[in-house]
Formats: C-alpha cells, structure tokens, sequence
C-alpha cells in the first residue's frame, strides 16, 4: 500500500509502536511522526497525509486543539483521524468524534485492533480519493470541447451569466469577441472534413496563446469561437482580436494543406459601453458586429 500515515503523541513508546505495528504489515510506504498537536498541523500542511493517528493528551497543543486547526483548512478535509485516548475516557472519545476524528484507539492499543481500524480507514480513504478524481474528471469533460480542448458552449453559457453579474455589481468591463473561420466550407470542401477539423483545432490553439487565467476561450458551434474577457475595455477587447486575427492569418498547416491561409472574422462587444441589461444582449450585438465584419469583406475586427 502506497499510504503515508502520520503519528502524533508525545510518547516516543507509543509512536514507536503504532509505526512498528503497522510496518509489519505493510500498512503504509512512508510515516512522519510528531511531538505535538502544533507539530502535527505543520507536518500535515507542508504535505498532506493518508491517515493520522493522534493522541489526545500533549504539551503546547492537545489533540482538540488539533482537530479544530485541519477543521479550519479546507484542503485537509478528507483525510482520516484516529484519536489515541486512555482507556477510561469516554469523554474524550465523543468529544473527539464531535470534532470530527472518525475512530478511536483506546491505550494501550492491541495491535491486531490498530491495524483492522487502520485498514478500514486507508480503503475508505482510497475509494474517497478515486471517487473524487473521477469527479474532476467527469466535471472537465462536461465543460470541454472534445476536438478543440476549449470550454464548451455549455460551459460559456454558465460561465458567462457569472460574469456579467459580476460586471454590473462591481461596476467592472466585461468584453465578448465572437468569430467564425471565413469560407470554411471550402476548406473542408477541398481538403477533407478531417483537415477541416486540424484547422479548427489549430484556431482554437491561437485563441488559447493569447488569454490569462481569467479569460474564457469557448467552441460555441461548428466553426464558431467565443472568448470572454473580463476586465478589458472595448480598446482592450479590439486589440486582443485583433492579435488574434493576424496570428490566425500566420498560421502554417502541414500538407496537404502547405501554403493555404485561413482567416476569421470578429466581432467586438464591450459592457458598460454597451449599456446592456442582460447577457443575451451583450451576444447579440457581439454577433452582429461579427455579421459586419461578414459583410465588410471578412478577415477584420468590427464592433
Ligand atoms: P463564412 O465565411 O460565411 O463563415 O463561410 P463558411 O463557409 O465558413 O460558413 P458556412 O456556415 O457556410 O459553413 C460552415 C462549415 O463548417 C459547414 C460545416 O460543415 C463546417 N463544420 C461545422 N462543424 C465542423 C466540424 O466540427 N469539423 C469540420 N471539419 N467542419 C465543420
Ligand atoms: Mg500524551
Ligand atoms: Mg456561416
Ligand atoms: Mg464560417
Ligand atoms: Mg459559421
């Protein structure tokens, strides 16, 4: 098992025999032991651990105390405490479990014991773990678009609603450039729907290049793009698009697609220069700058 548990207890003794007991069987591939509650908390921030097991009674900060610390910490949520209580002390037990211990060894422990309660809590921990990676992944595969790697439409819908509430209570610009690959029909036309596809793929890649982390590039349709800017000013919003339109035309593909240039239109909207009410006005006039941008001879920004 590629656990790594932690040990708190002010005894030397005891730290050294739940270790030795749980080595014996393997429980765990790496252990880090702790004097104190304090030195325990340090210990699981720097990196976190599979399982803990923790005394009640210590000098500068009892087990309490501890518990309360990682309950304070989210990223230390989920992972297991056993508390090490004397063997009379019940209050002790319920008050650790109320502060969120999920089992209790009475010292001096049996080490048959100590290893089944062990066991149980390093393979419910494991489920919980693989449970939450597939989570994540579930979550990234709802919002992405499969043959570009950009958010999907879906996303863009929630993610934009967001900001534009954003933008109206704090007063803050939020800027939509909307684009669609020019004459696209006749790439696919006259180089397959495969090469079609590396051409979107390849446009999506030059609208990712330019964002930072805030910024939402988005496949909204076929060869229909949006990114959402939040923070940039129409002036701000125009030059990112236009970036983005000569990186576009730069753009080189291998055979059999050696020398063809594709090109996009865009088009521009900006709140609050656009004294808009919802989001779904905002869009459309995204949307109708880029149908100018159509109509005006393609390969431009409008807004
Ligand atoms: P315009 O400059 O007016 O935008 O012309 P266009 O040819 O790009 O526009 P039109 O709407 O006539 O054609 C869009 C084409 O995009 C038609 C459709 O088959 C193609 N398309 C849509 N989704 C995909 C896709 O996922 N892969 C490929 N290869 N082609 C797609
Ligand atoms: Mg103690
Ligand atoms: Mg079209
Ligand atoms: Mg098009
Ligand atoms: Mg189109």
């Amino acid at each position: 098992m590629s656990a790594s548990v932690l040990v708190i207890d002010d005894s030397p003794k005891v730290r050294d025999k739940v270790i030795r007991t749980l080595k014996d069987v393997s429980l765990f591939s790496h252990y880090r032991e702790a004097n104190d509650g304090l030195e325990g908390f340090k210990s699981l921030m720097d990196s976190p651990s599979d399982l803990v097991l923790c005394d009640v009674e210590m000098p500068r900060m009892d087990g309490f105390r501890f518990l309360q610390m990682v309950n304070s910490r989210q990223e230390l949520q989920g992972i297991p405490i056993i508390m090490l209580t004397g063997i009379l002390d019940f209050g002790s037990k319920i008050k650790g479990l109320n502060l969120g211990a999920i089992d209790y060894l009475t010292k001096p422990f049996d080490a048959g014991e100590l290893v089944a309660r062990v066991r149980v809590q390093l393979k419910i921990k494991t489920l919980q773990d693989e449970l939450r990676r597939a989570n994540e992944q579930l979550t990234r595969l709802t919002n992405t678009d499969d043959l570009t790697g950009l958010f999907n439409r879906r996303y863009l819908t929630d993610s934009l609603s967001n900001e534009f509430i954003r933008a109206q209570r704090y007063q803050d610009n939020l800027t939509l450039v909307i684009f669609d690959i020019d004459h696209f029909k006749v790439i696919n036309d006259n180089y397959g729907h495969q090469n079609g596809d590396h051409v979107l793929a390849a446009v999506a890649a030059a609208a990712q290049q330019g964002l930072r982390p805030y910024d939402v590039a988005a496949r909204y349709g076929g060869e229909e793009f949006v990114m959402v800017i939040p923070g940039a000013t129409l002036a701000e919003g125009v030059a990112v698009a236009e970036r983005l339109r000569v990186a576009v035309q730069n753009l080189s593909f291998p055979a059999p697609m050696e020398g063809v240039k594709v090109t996009i239109s865009l088009g521009v909207a900006n709140y609050p220069a656009a004294p808009v009410s919802d989001i779904a006005s905002l869009f459309h006039l995204a949307d109708q700058a880029l149908y100018r941008a159509k109509q005006t001879g393609r390969n431009r920004v409008e807004v």
